[in-house]
């Protein structure tokens, strides 16, 4: 049979499609994406369940002039292979090929860039309000999940939609999972409505009866409906919705096509505000996924026809989030007080096992990183050892919440942020490259990157032991292949570690920037140029007298870091070398410039910016070799130590 897929180049092509077309066109579609993520890695899950979705939104509206805004953005698959995207989609996360998120800069019909859960509503209510404000036609339409319905800034979304009364759909794709299986009330509830289906059309019928008996039927309404308050929510679906001020519809099954269709058309001719609320299966259509949606929800390359990963090399040493889950287990079998808080990654986190063992203190809070941190500073309050564990890229939702409601009060939270750093595929949504810049500056919070598993260990039941806001920061990686001591130990707070010691010019890294700082100091030394390599493992307090020492008698000092440069690591060197009157000394910051990072292999993105082994290495070279320069007159280079170095 002929492709449908290979004749869709815009959504134009999916409106000229009978039913049976687009039926067909889905089973392509599906197979497209498997085969794809299975090379490259991605979203299968979410993307395998709003297949039919997609094509029903994109046969019934007028894209680009109607306005398809996706919540996360993590499942647009379907919507790139139908805008035009299809001969690229090979591309998919790879370097300098198509994003795996909506990117405006990819696409006319990608009105909104996203990768951060929560942010659909607000800004498809901002669209519909300029289209009012500029009379212009056209509907907006927010496709947000149920999980991603639960972050607060959707329902701060909802909250004005309602009462400014806009044309604007949003569609509820109401897969009952978050990546994990959804939590909180808002899940409960629509589970509610989709089992109180069959009682919403009693109801219909008996109110089309009542109201076909002449005289009585009006009165017998009105006593009904008042009966009915206490039943409400059981009775009229969508109530919360309605209550909002939105009109609900649904639920619909969102793997019918035909149902799809009518609702979109029915709902496109509607004005104001409408909720239409789809219900779908995630990772419908491929039966690992089917059976594992949270394992697949995002995935490294797989064997499509068993679904298990490729084959591990043979080096495999444990992921920074394993040791995390594995410590914090070891911690909290001795430690009753410590509980441990993840805004819907339990396992992204690592926190499965936790889960497991401690149930009653382990705590999935849903997309709500900004609760997630103020709840953490009620349990510690009480004299609980709360440990939110979330992504750094995430936390930075809760911003305000670590300073004034921990901070502030001086509160003994653990926050372990995780995939610290470049992330790789996923991309400038995702990186964590700011942490270190949000972070540093808020009075009584202690920060710690470890070098490596074992460092990362102890560092762990360092903060545990701290009685002030303590963050430790660790990438998306496996550790480097160290030994993990048996025992855990406290680390004193504040303290760098020297691991190679050299007069030419000091080089201070800090979390994954550390090994190819040493490995760079071998070659250096190959080089005859002998560095002095410090582990700075504190972002906060930085061991101001360590460096300082090696500031003076090197008189170069090359900073090293996996962060942007304002306001990071290098900035903190740079401040406390002008504070202790050292400004004279030569320093050279490594890390990332002012600019979003793109998507592509993190190894090939921090040999792109400079902070792998070769950046390193290369920087500290130039630096040793202008010193060394014959331009350089040699009694100015004394000049210099002279005034640097008392
Ligand atoms: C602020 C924020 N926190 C956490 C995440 C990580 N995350 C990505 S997708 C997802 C689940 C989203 O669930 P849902 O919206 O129901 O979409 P589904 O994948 O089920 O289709 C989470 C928690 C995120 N993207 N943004």
């Amino acid at each position: 049979m002929k492709k449908l897929l290979d004749q869709i180049d815009s959504p134009q092509d999916v409106k000229k499609l009978d039913l049976e077309q687009l039926e067909q066109l889905c089973g392509e579609i599906r197979k497209e994406i498997i085969a794809t993520v299975a090379k490259n890695g991605g979203h299968l899950a979410s993307n395998l369940g709003v297949v039919e979705l997609t094509v029903a939104l994109h046969h019934v509206f007028d894209l680009p002039r109607d306005k398809l805004v996706w919540d996360v953005g993590h499942q647009t698959y379907t919507h790139k292979l139908l805008t035009g995207r299809r001969d690229r989609f090979h591309t998919l996360r790879q370097y300098g090929g198509l994003s795996g998120f909506p990117k405006r800069e990819e696409s006319l019909y990608d009105v909104f860039d996203s990768g951060h859960s929560g942010t659909s509503i607000s800004s498809a209510l901002g669209m519909a309000e300029a289209r009012r404000q500029k009379a212009e036609e056209g509907k907006v339409i927010a496709v947000i999940g149920d999980g991603s319905m639960t972050s607060g800034e959707a329902f701060e979304g909802l909250n004005q939609t309602g009462h400014i009364d806009r044309n604007l759909i949003v569609v509820l794709n109401d897969n009952e999972m978050s990546i994990s299986p959804n939590v909180g009330a808002l899940s409960s509830y629509l589970n509610r409505l989709m089992t109180g289906q069959f009682v919403n059309r009693f109801r219909d019928e008996i109110k089309n009866f009542l109201e076909t008996l002449p005289g009585v039927g009006k009165s017998v309404l009105r006593f009904a409906k008042q009966a009915e308050e206490s039943l409400k929510g059981l009775l009229m679906p969508g109530l919360l919705f309605e209550e909002l001020g939105l009109k609900y519809i649904g639920p619909i099954d969102g793997h019918r096509m035909d149902h799809l269709i009518d609702t979109f058309y029915n709902v496109k001719k509607l004005r104001g505000p409408i909720l239409v609320h789809v219900i779908t299966k995630k990772g419908k259509g491929y039966p690992p996924a089917e059976m594992n949606p949270s394992i697949f929800h995002s995935v490294a390359p797989f064997v499509i026809e068993t679904g298990e990963p490729l084959a591990p090399p043979p080096f495999n040493p444990p992921t920074y989030t394993q040791v995390f889950g594995e410590t914090l287990c070891r911690i909290a079998r001795e430690n009753p007080r410590l509980v441990a808080i993840t805004a819907a990654m339990q396992s992204g986190t690592g926190l499965e096992q936790f889960s497991r063992e401690f149930p009653d203190r382990f705590y999935d809070i849903g997309i709500a990183e900004q609760h997630a941190v103020t709840f953490a500073a009620g349990l510690a309050i009480e004299g609980m050892k709360p440990v939110v564990a979330i992504y750094s890229t995430f936390l930075q939702r809760a911003y305000d919440q670590i300073l004034q409601d921990v901070c502030l009060q001086n509160l003994p939270v653990v926050f372990a942020l995780d995939r610290g750093g470049i992330v790789g595929e996923d991309g400038p949504t995702h990186h964590g490259l700011f942490d270190f810049s949000y972070l540093r500056h808020i009075p009584n919070l202690v920060i710690m990157v470890p070098k490596d598993e074992d460092e990362f260990q102890h560092m762990i039941k360092t903060a545990v032991e701290c009685t002030t806001p303590v963050a430790f920061r660790y990438p998306r990686a496996k550790g480097v292949g160290v030994k993990r001591e048996e025992s855990l130990k406290k680390i004193e707070i504040g303290k760098a570690e020297v691991l190679r010691e050299g007069k030419d010019l000091m080089i201070l890294g800090i979390g994954s920037t550390v090994h190819p700082a040493l490995r760079a100091g071998e070659r250096l030394q190959g080089e005859e140029i002998r560095p002095t390599v410090i582990n700075s493992r504190f972002l906060k307090p930085l061991d101001e007298d360590l460096i300082c020492y090696w500031a003076k008698r090197t008189g170069k000092v090359l900073t090293v870091e996996e962060n942007v440069l304002q306001g990071g690591f290098g900035s903190a060197v740079l401040e406390l070398l002008q504070e202790k009157g050292l400004s004279l000394v030569e320093v050279r910051r490594l890390g990332i410039p002012d600019l979003f990072v793109e998507h592509g292999p993190q190894s090939l993105l921090r040999a792109k910016y400079g902070i792998d082994e070769d950046g390193i290495f290369r920087e500290a070279r130039q630096m040793v070799g202008k010193r060394r320069s014959p331009s350089l007159r040699p009694n100015q280079n004394s000049a210099l130590a002279r005034k640097t170095i008392s």
